[in-house]
């Protein structure tokens, strides 16, 4: 059969030459796709344009909650031309019945294991809605990603996307991954990793794992046998990381130079919450500054709009960012994912302005927080991020973290300049909430068919 896989993206989204990290997950569900199939892969936020008249028998999704409406727009013009579209991903994981209005069927969960069955099953006529793994897969057996049919660079920038570990134990009550990828981590075999990587004729790459520390035995494992490789790499981590110094040590040695960590939260009772930061600012200050005098630059991840956020949250925020000098920051608005105690929580008390899925993509303000309006945390947001990315605040913040080396003095300032660009006062947002004629009743129909 002739496969197109797509991950689709909303037109004002997609940025051709933007420094987007590419995706990995069509080029596994590819890996996983038997051989007598041709695949063909788009990702639309590259501006790579969908062909509906194109000679395919099978469209396969991959839905985000924010690129959801576009992939179902897509689903729907397939269907009218008779072709079989199957849907997967995280929103389709939350979402079953509402994607399954659009497809033909849809992958509940991780795809190892049920894309062969979904294939054979179409092949004879014996397509079922929904397929759901009783367990989460082993993830020992690897399946080496077809990266021949994906880009690796975007604008001027190439990066090989790499997975080693599913789940996380922390199970944050706004977040996805715990939930559907389980609170155990699961890893792919050290040696499979360090093939793929030689493999790859990119130098940098970027960990997709949740916590690529999570596990330190299998992570100092990892790091040790990626030395002779004398690649760079950034991903994304626990604060812990800090607290063993040869942990820091051999993640520096295998290339690493820019972690992004969650901290989530700065307000006491934020951080209470999240047990994963440290207990307090001075600490998570010193635990930066550590990975600083490693040679790893920090990217500070912070949720702003938590219940249990007041007005001051962002002074405190603020002093932390500045204080530490990390070298980037990657603010976030409370985002009620559908799947998370949060959305339901939300949900239920009428505190989620707007359901249309596409303005959820955690920069957005379409909640009623506890303790602050939402146009009193659009402003401080918009705020932050404006001093943060401001020019003075990149030159004072440069110096920690330029001292590393010519590579991270050009990283750190080209990813600032970026970022100032992305935050400028022309891009500030708006609360976005229905109109009073239209009801938040989660009922997808009415984005979809417009
Ligand atoms: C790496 C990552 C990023 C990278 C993306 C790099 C890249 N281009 O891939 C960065 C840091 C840039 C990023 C940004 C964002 N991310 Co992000 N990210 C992740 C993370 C940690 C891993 C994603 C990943 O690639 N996993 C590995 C692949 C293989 O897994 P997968 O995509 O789920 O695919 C498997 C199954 O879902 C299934 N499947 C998927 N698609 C399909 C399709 C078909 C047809 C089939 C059969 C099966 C199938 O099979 C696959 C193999 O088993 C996830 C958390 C997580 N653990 O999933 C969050 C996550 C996906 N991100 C999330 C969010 C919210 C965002 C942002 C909107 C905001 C933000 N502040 O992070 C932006 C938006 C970016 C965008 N528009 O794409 C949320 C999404 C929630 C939701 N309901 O939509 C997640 C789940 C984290 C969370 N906290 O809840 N992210
Ligand atoms: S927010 Fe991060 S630490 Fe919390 S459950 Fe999600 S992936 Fe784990």
């Amino acid at each position: 059969m002739k496969i197109l896989l797509i991950a689709p993206c909303p037109f004002q989204e997609q940025r051709p030459d933007s420094m987007d990290i590419p995706q990995l997950t069509l080029s596994l569900i590819a890996a996983l796709t038997p051989p007598e199939h041709e695949i063909q892969i788009i990702e639309e936020v590259y501006g790579e344009k969908v062909n509906f008249d194109g000679d395919y028998d099978v469209i396969g999704i991959s839905i985000m909650t924010q690129t959801c409406i576009r992939g179902y727009k897509i689903a729907l013009e397939f269907k009218k031309r008779r072709k079989v579209v199957v849907f997967g991903g995280i929103h389709a994981t939350a979402m079953p019945e509402e994607a399954i209005l659009y497809g033909n069927a849809v992958v509940i969960g991780e795809a190892e294991g049920l894309w062969d069955i979904v294939l054979e099953d179409i092949k004879h006529h014996r397509l079922k809605p929904f397929y759901k793994l009783d367990k989460l897969p082993d993830l020992q057996s690897h399946v080496k990603p077809r990266r021949d049919l994906i880009k690796c660079s975007s604008g001027k920038f190439s990066i090989a996307p790499i997975e080693t570990t599913r789940g996380c134990p922390y199970n944050c009550d706004f977040c996805t991954v715990s939930r559907f990828f389980g609170t155990k981590q699961r890893h792919k075999p050290v040696r499979d990793i360090i093939t793929d990587i030689e493999s790859c004729k990119e130098k940098n790459f970027f960990f997709l794992d949740d916590n690529i520390t999570g596990d330190k035995r299998y992570a100092k494992e990892l790091f040790r046998e990626m030395i002779p490789l004398n690649k760079i790499w950034v991903g994304q981590a626990s604060i812990q990381v800090a607290s063993d110094p040869e942990l820091i040590s051999l993640a520096y040695k295998s290339g690493c130079r820019a972690l992004l960590i969650g901290f989530e939260s700065m307000s006491d009772a934020g951080i209470n919450q999240y047990r994963k930061t440290l207990k307090t600012i001075d600490e998570n200050i010193r635990a930066v500054r550590k990975l600083q005098d490693n040679g790893i630059m920090t990217m500070a991840s912070l949720i702003f709009g938590l219940d249990s956020d007041t007005n001051e949250v962002f002074d405190v925020a603020f002093e932390f960012l500045t204080r530490s000098k990390v070298a980037f920051f990657q603010a976030c608005v409370m985002t009620p994912y559908p799947g998370t105690p949060v959305f339901n929580k939300l949900r239920s008390q009428e505190r989620i302005l707007t359901d249309d899925w596409s303005r959820f993509d955690a920069s957005k303000v379409i909640i009623r927080p506890e303790n602050i309006s939402p146009e009193k945390l659009l402003d401080e947001y918009d705020k932050i991020k404006w001093h943060f990315y401001s020019n003075l605040s990149i030159f004072k913040r440069s110096y920690p973290n330029i001292k590393i080396g010519f590579f991270e003095a050009i990283l750190y300032f080209s990813l600032n300049k970026g970022y100032q660009k992305r935050n400028n006062p022309s891009s500030f947002s708006q609360v976005y909430q229905n109109d009073s004629n239209n009801p938040v009743d989660f009922n997808v129909a009415k984005y979809v068919n417009t």
